[in-house]
């Protein structure tokens, strides 16, 4: 059956701030304690969506989260009014505070792990959001991403949402941002690649030393029980724990595919060469393994300009288009790889290149911020449509950030029980635009 894909991008919280929160993301931890501006975050994001429902392409809208985490805040024993809440744990734990700040739901690649319904025995669209456990301010973001994909995917008919998998390390899992799916049409059964960053129940297996391994096999292999995926078309592939320590802190910072490309980094991979021989053999067609060669571009130019945190997008057929960081036009050995790439005989015959720097900053590039939904024409019918971008959206999102969000914020400002005001007001105008009902905390 005929199918696309659509892309689901987080838009981007009031709070969006610079704590340095994530160890083993260079950028984040590069960035701590800078000012940050959440309005032009937010638009920032806002015209990427934009840019690709221009493109003709089915784009959609997740929801930001709850922040500050009053909830998680009370349950770690601050009392109170929210206000003196948010006065305690300033005072007594500003750390944990700046967790329960942050708005990293943003990154929406993370926000789920997404079967199409080719793919599945059960011929439904199966979604299991992360959980995110190797990081606290993301560990909490899980329960409100599924009642928000809930909203979103309602119809059971079509849709099917597991819960997260065990919030302990053995099952850490990371989302979409380590799982790609390879496919001839978009609505044919697909190869789905798991990619992991160590195993949880087997200490003589390598990983990383410097950084964690946020996402294990066991996880991976979970989900893809849950999903129902046929074994023969699921490969795992182990990243190369050496390009983990470098601050690859997901495979979409190293690689990234789309139908018959993967595109990706020559250290990408524990064993390269296996993961190509076992993806040719799973495909089933012809298949593209685009290797960018170390001497070009290194891991540090690749970690730097997030060349493979690109979106690939299918223009048609045959041909596809890089959606790329402005990062990647400023490093020079990552630009002119890219111009001889577009000479060279592979499908991908067009670059696009966005401003992305206030997401960028914290290590979230062009796919860190979209969730990919293959979808056939039921099945988007049955999505809340009023989750789809469209011109009236678009202008309707414009003036909301207008209105609601600061154009600096600092670190010392999280505490402001004024955020939290201005925050919950914009969420729950937001939830009627967007159609969602009460997904937050503070509308139950
Ligand atoms: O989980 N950064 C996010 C970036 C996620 C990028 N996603 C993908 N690669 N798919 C993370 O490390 C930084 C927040 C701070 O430091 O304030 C942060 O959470």
């Amino acid at each position: 059956m005929q199918a696309f894909e659509a892309n689901f991008d987080g838009l981007v919280g009031p709070t969006h701030n610079y704590a340095g929160l994530s160890f083993g993301n260079v950028a984040s931890q590069r960035n701590q304690a800078a000012p940050s501006n959440p309005r032009l975050a937010a638009k920032q994001g806002l015209q990427k969506m934009k840019a690709l429902h221009e493109m003709g392409l089915v784009q959609g809208v997740l929801a930001p989260q709850e922040r500050p985490d009053i909830h998680t805040l009370r349950r770690l024993g601050f009392s109170g009014t929210d206000a003196q809440v948010l006065a305690q744990a300033r005072q007594q734990a500003p750390r944990v505070l700046a967790a329960c700040c942050s708005a990293s739901s943003m990154w929406t690649a993370n926000a789920a792990t997404v079967s199409p319904s080719a793919d599945t025995l059960d011929r439904r669209v199966h979604f299991t959001p992360a959980n995110l456990t190797n990081k606290f301010h993301r560990a909490i973001e899980h329960e409100t991403t599924g009642r928000i994909l809930q909203a979103v995917f309602r119809d059971p008919r079509h849709f099917v949402h597991h819960g997260a998998l065990p919030g302990v390390e053995h099952f850490g899992d990371e989302g979409a941002a380590n799982h790609t799916r390879f496919c001839r049409d978009y609505g044919e059964s697909g190869v789905e690649l798991f990619v992991y960053g160590r195993h949880a129940f087997d200490d003589r297996k390598p990983c990383p030393q410097r950084y964690p391994a946020r996402q294990t096999l066991e996880a991976s292999q979970a989900i893809a029980r849950n999903h129902k995926l046929n074994s023969e078309q699921v490969i795992y592939a182990q990243q190369n724990p050496a390009v983990i320590d470098q601050g690859v802190f997901h495979n979409d910072v190293i690689a990234v595919g789309n139908r018959n490309v993967q595109f990706c980094h020559q250290l990408a991979f524990l064993d390269q060469a296996g993961v190509e021989r076992r993806l040719r053999h799973a495909f089933d067609g012809d298949f593209h393994f685009i290797e960018v060669p170390d001497s070009l571009v290194s891991v540090d130019d690749a970690v730097s300009s997030y060349l493979f945190n690109s979106q690939l997008i299918s223009l048609d057929e045959q041909r596809m288009m890089l959606l790329l960081p402005e990062e990647c036009r400023q490093n020079q050995r990552v630009w002119s790889y890219l111009n001889e790439l577009l000479a060279a005989d592979t499908p991908i015959s067009e670059l696009k290149v966005l401003d992305l720097k206030q997401s960028m900053s914290n290590g979230g590039g062009p796919a860190c911020l979209r969730l990919r939904v293959v979808l056939n024409p039921q099945e988007l019918a049955a999505t809340n449509q009023a989750t789809l971008m469209d011109d009236t959206l678009y202008a309707t999102l414009e003036q909301w950030i207008e209105r609601h969000y600061r154009d600096s914020l600092h670190e010392d400002e999280l505490a402001d029980p004024q955020l939290l005001m201005e925050s919950r007001t914009a969420l729950d105008e937001l939830t009627r635009i967007l159609q969602l009902g009460s997904v937050y905390p503070f509308q139950r």
